[in-house]
Formats: structure tokens, C-alpha cells, sequence
């Protein structure tokens, strides 16, 4: 039975996570095969930005108990680059498209939203205002008032549904949702990274080439919960539920609280049918039970 998000038309409620499946890679592996069985019910792009940027030094990932943190800086082609190479793989995809974009400022989210919203090929765009890795990636989504100054800017510039991409690094995630959806959102993801640093064992300096990262995966699953909770129960915009989650019995707990679709991302490195299997898990879980909301 297929489910209405944000004017989009999902089949299922599982998407990946933003930058954590190669849909192009993938497609090159898989060919025809992964467009008869696509994984997720709608394709979130790996975050673009206004210009090209090759992204941050190396080391770029760090493995933890139950995590991992990265630290990868936003490698991109550019907006130029992305719509002349990126998009038409990306528009033959048998899904829905949703492309997620950063800018440092205004003007730059301006930018990218016009030009990603006047594309036929594109269902929505993703605001990541939450990125830990660039200077500047946080300074909006970690506070309301700067939230809700950027959705409204942007707002008039697209009909595209909006869905803002939230930090779990701030005080008070459900007070930023409720900006974003003030400003004009039509949903809210969550959660990003967490701000995490990694030393190396043998030289007790920081192992990632830029100093600090996002950690992801399990590690990161009750905070995500209870995030997903919290804003859950304050906005009336849907939510997009994401943190280290493997299986659907973890996908459920993020609809049980409130959550009307939900994302796998740090599963799909390690194993890119994670999407799939967690799909699976979810049906034969939901057929089993009543839907439950606890929010
Ligand atoms: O590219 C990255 O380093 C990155 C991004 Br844009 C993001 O939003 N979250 C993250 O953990 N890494």
C-alpha cells in the first residue's frame, strides 16, 4: 500500500539516507536488476553544492564500536556539473527523486533551489542544514530563528516539496523542526551526524585528515529515537526517521514514535541490500502487529 509524504507518492516507507548509496555506481553494477528492484521507495542524491568542492583530506573514516564517524566534506561536481552529468542517470531511476543541496549562504541555497526546482526530473529537495563537516554546515540548522529566516527565503523559489534534513548537535531539535516547518517546510529528516572526534591509537592525534567528523550506525540509534520523538510530537509535518538503523524491527521503533517514513544509511556501506532486507523485515513485522503511536 503505497503512502503520501510531503506530495510525494512512496511505495513503501524506507529511503536512503543522503550520500550513502551510489545509485549511479550501482546502477552500473546492477543494471537492470536494480531497476526492477530498486531498494528504497524514493532516492535521496548525496548533498550538492553551488560550486565543485573535492572534499575533505584523507583519512576520511573512522570505525567505532557500533558506528562509524566520517568525515568525507561534501565531494561534489557542483550544481553545473551535477544537472549535466548527475541528474539523467539519476531521472531513470524507477523512483521518485529527491536531491539534497547545502550552500554556505543564502544566496548559494537560492541558487541551487531554483535551479533543482524548475527540473521536471526532480520530486523534492532536501535542505541539509546539518552537515558537521564544512565550515559553516551547522551554524543554520543548530538554531531556530536561522532555520526559519533560510526556509522562508526559499520557500517562494520552488512548488517542489521541502524537506529540511535535521542536526541532531543542538539543544533543541523539535524547536528547530518547528522553525522549519513555520518557514515552510513540508517535512523534516533526522537526525545527521553527531559531532565526533577519533584519535589514532598510535599517535594519540586525530585520525580523520580534517580533525573531527559525524558519527553514524547503531551508536547513534536511541539518540535518534528519542530525536525523532521529540520533534514527532511537536510538528504536523511529516517525519522522515534515520540513526543506525539495520533491520525492520529498528525501522518500526522509529514509525512507533511517530515517524511516517524512515531512512537506512551507514547499513548500506557495509552491505547495499540493507535497504531491501529492512523493507522485508518491516512487512512481515507490520502484518504481524497493529500500527502503534506512542508520540
Ligand atoms: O559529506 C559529508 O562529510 C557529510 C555530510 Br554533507 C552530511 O550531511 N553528513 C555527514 O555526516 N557527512
Amino acid at each position: 500500500m503505497s503512502i503520501r509524504i510531503a506530495g510525494l507518492t512512496l511505495e513503501h516507507p524506507v529511503l536512503n539516507g543522503s550520500g550513502t548509496f551510489d545509485a549511479i555506481a550501482a546502477r552500473r553494477a546492477f543494471g537492470d536488476e536494480l531497476g526492477e528492484r530498486f531498494p528504497f521507495s524514493a532516492f535521496v542524491s548525496k548533498t550538492i553544492t553551488p560550486e565543485p568542492r573535492a572534499g575533505n583530506p584523507p583519512p576520511r573514516l573512522f570505525e567505532t564500536p557500533s558506528g562509524m564517524v566520517n568525515s568525507i566534506g561534501l565531494p561534489n561536481k557542483g550544481l553545473a556539473g551535477f544537472l549535466d552529468q548527475d541528474l539523467p542517470e539519476l531521472a531513470e531511476l524507477p523512483v521518485p527523486l529527491v536531491v539534497s543541496v547545502m550552500a554556505t549562504d543564502r544566496e548559494g541555497f537560492s541558487r541551487l533551489v531554483g535551479a533543482v526546482g524548475a527540473r521536471d526530473e526532480v520530486a523534492a529537495i532536501e535542505l541539509n542544514v546539518s552537515c558537521p563537516n564544512v565550515k559553516s554546515g551547522l551554524i543554520v540548522g543548530e538554531q531556530p530563528a536561522e532555520t526559519l529566516a533560510l526556509c522562508e527565503a526559499l520557500r517562494p523559489l520552488t512548488a517542489k516539496p521541502l524537506i529540511v534534513k535535521l542536526t541532531p548537535n543542538t539543544a533543541d531539535p523539535a524547536a528547530v523542526a518547528l522553525a522549519a516547518e513555520q518557514g515552510g517546510a513540508d517535512a523534516v529528516s533526522l537526525i545527521n551526524t553527531l559531532r565526533a572526534t577519533a584519535l589514532d591509537p598510535a599517535t594519540g592525534e586525530p585520525w580523520l585528515g580534517a580533525g573531527s567528523g559525524g558519527l553514524s550506525g547503531p551508536a547513534v540509534r536511541p539518540l535518534a529515537l528519542d530525536q525523532v520523538r521529540r520533534v514527532a510530537a511537536e510538528v504536523g509535518v511529516p517525519v522522515i526517521g534515520m540513526g543506525g538503523i539495520e533491520s525492520g524491527a529498528d525501522a518500526l521503533e522509529f514509525l512507533t514514535l511517530g515517524a511516517q517514513a524512515v531512512a537506512v544509511g551507514t547499513a548500506n556501506f557495509r552491505d547495499p541490500g540493507a535497504g531491501e532486507r529492512v523493507r522485508r523485515e518491516l512487512e512481515g513485522l507490520r502484518g504481524q502487529a497493529p500500527a502503534l503511536h506512542l508520540n
